[in-house]
């Protein structure tokens, strides 16, 4: 009796799912993959059911004959000890990032004799409606506020990019790449003071007030499933703080990061060339643990941020201040630099991590922009966050088209770098 695999990456069975079975069927004896979390949440989506649950569901499809784990997007491990005659697959992985997949499966199976067999991908309204409705839930604060805890507890390391409004929400959402080894794509968003104040020509001082950074929020959520880091600045006065927890946690955002500042917040990119004050170390405890008590869910995470370093203060006071942080109760741990090199920014999260394995611990590699997700997870960093590279690459393009206009009296010149007349009008899917 021959086998013939076929992997899975759903969590909804629809009628593409039982055809594609149907027609393993006449092949031999059908074994079905179920996709690891780890492994769906870079190759398509954070998964709304529990891996259990999804193994079940795949299971009932009539015509399955046995159900295993994949652990990798990639089919290297699965058919090296499976060995099946055939692997089937929908015909949509013929393009775009999924298709080194596909053409790795072909050499794979090309080694031994083994056979790729595609079905053409049910593409209907009923199927569209499901995918959507499964998408959508995952938009749903009760989904997304819990998910930065569920990654961090998945992924070595959780990657976020900051984003402004619907469309460099749309970026994150969207954008995946293929990298020799599977697909990759950011986890998470991260909505920082200095983008959002600056996509609004504000300069970054708290200017821009609350209700307009939670409009920012509601932009971004509207057009996207990916959990969102808050960027609070300093939380301003603890009696105003806990109705920020309150109004975040609504919203369905995950995590709020506040910095150890008081006054007149400047960004931390100034360094000592602005007047900043640190917040005493108790005062920013008590904080943290009002935030901490205002909370209603188990899922929002409360980060402190310390300055230690930006204000000069020494690797010692950044220390202690992390202890007492964590000690507060904060779920989290940021530590920012403004050095070239990410020497002290490292040094630190080894001796955190000597003293504490558990509190996850945040870098923002702006100033030392070089250095891995890799190298920073190894020395015990959970989430990377990559602040402000959207603002500053999306400025300097506008700006060289508007001076290119203005040089050449007319658009030819910078039409070559821009993006196509059909290409803009189909960007933002209809539903
Ligand atoms: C932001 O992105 O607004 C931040 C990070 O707070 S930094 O600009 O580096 O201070
Ligand atoms: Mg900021």
């Amino acid at each position: 009796m021959k086998t013939i695999y076929a992997c899975f990456c759903t969590d909804v069975i629809h009628e593409g799912h039982i055809n594609l079975i149907r027609t393993a069927k006449q092949y031999g004896r059908v074994i079905a993959g179920v996709l690891s979390d780890a492994a769906m949440i870079r190759y398509n989506r954070f998964p709304v059911v529990s891996f259990e649950e999804r193994a079940e569901r795949i299971r009932s499809i009539p015509g399955v004959d046995e159900v295993v784990i994949q652990q990798d997007m990639m089919y290297d491990a699965v058919i090296a000890s499976l060995h099946p005659d055939y692997v089937i697959h929908g015909d949509n992985w013929r393009q775009g990032p999924l298709r080194a997949i596909r053409d790795h499966v072909k050499d794979l199976l090309g080694k031994y004799g083994g056979e790729l067999i595609e079905v053409p991908y049910t593409d209907n309204a009923q199927v569209r409606r499901l995918r959507e409705k499964a998408r959508e839930r995952l938009a749903m604060p009760e989904y997304r506020r819990k998910r930065l805890r569920q990654l961090l507890a998945i992924c070595p390391v959780v990657k976020a990019i900051e984003v402004h409004n619907g469309l460099t929400g749309l970026i994150a959402e969207k954008s995946v790449v293929e990298t020799g080894t599977g697909l990759d794509q950011f986890d998470a968003m991260w909505i920082s003071s200095l983008c959002d104040s600056t996509a609004k020509g504000k300069p970054d001082i708290k200017l821009v007030d609350l209700t307009s950074r939670y409009r920012t929020i509601d932009d971004v959520m509207e057009v996207t499933t990916k959990p969102v880091i808050f960027d609070g600045d300093t939380g301003g006065l603890t009696e105003h703080f806990v109705y920020t927890v309150r109004s975040l946690e609504r919203m369905g955002v995950s995590a709020v990061i506040i910095e150890d500042k008081v006054g007149l917040k400047k960004n931390s990119l100034f360094g000592t060339q602005a007047a900043q004050v640190q917040d005493t170390c108790g005062r920013f405890c008590e904080k943290i643990s009002a935030g901490k008590q205002a909370q209603l869910t188990d899922d929002f995470m409360i980060i402190a941020r310390i300055e230690s370093l930006i204000l000069e203060q020494g690797m010692e006071d950044a220390m202690e201040r992390a202890l007492a942080y964590a000690d507060a109760g904060a779920d989290g741990i940021m530590i920012h630099s403004r050095k070239k090199d990410p020497d002290e920014v490292l040094q630190f999260c080894d001796l955190f991590r000597m003293q504490n394995t558990q509190t996850p611990l945040v870098v923002v590699p702006t100033s030392f922009p070089a250095v891995t997700e890799e190298e920073l997870a190894a020395h015990g960093v959970n989430i990377v966050i990559y602040a402000n590279q959207l603002t500053r690459s999306a400025f300097p393009a506008m700006d060289r088209t508007a001076k290119s206009i203005l040089r050449y009296h007319r658009a030819w010149e910078a039409d070559r770098d821009l993006m196509p007349i059909p290409e803009i009008i189909t960007l933002i899917d209809e539903i």
